[in-house]
């Protein structure tokens, strides 16, 4: 069994979500924050077959999008001589995915 860490833009939860359960996979959201942009994304867990993982894993490419953000740098990345940061342009997504060996699932 896997377990599939999706850190997603919020704007394709929803549709990402719908198209999880219309192919069968159980799904947890978790609302988190990422690092650098400092601004709110979304985190699906999705535990399933292995052979079902890339099947799974189609979905979740067919349904999140990359986007262009452009962003002024946080302050760890701007040196101290630089009192007006220009924003940078950042590709974000479509999703970041890390797939996770689970050694054993209960359901009670
Ligand atoms: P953020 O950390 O807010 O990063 C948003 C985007 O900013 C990243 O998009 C990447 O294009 C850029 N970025 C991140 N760190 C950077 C850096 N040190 N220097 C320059 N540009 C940087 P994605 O790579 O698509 O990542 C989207 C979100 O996925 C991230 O949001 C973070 O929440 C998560 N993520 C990405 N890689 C991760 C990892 N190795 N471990 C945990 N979370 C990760």
């Amino acid at each position: 069994m896997k377990m599939i860490v999706s850190i997603i833009n919020r704007d394709d939860l929803g549709r990402l979500t719908d198209a999880l359960m219309r192919h069968g996979y159980r799904a947890t959201t978790i609302g988190t924050t990422g690092g650098f942009l400092r601004q709110g994304n979304a985190t699906l867990l999705v535990g399933t077959e292995d052979e079902k993982v890339d099947d799974a894993l189609e979905v979740i490419h067919s349904n999140c999008r990359t986007r262009t953000e452009y962003v002024y740098p946080p302050p760890a990345f701007v040196g101290l001589e630089e009192n007006m940061p220009s924003p940078v342009e950042v590709q974000v997504g479509g999703a970041v995915i890390f797939v996770l060996n689970i050694d054993r699932m209960e359901r009670y």
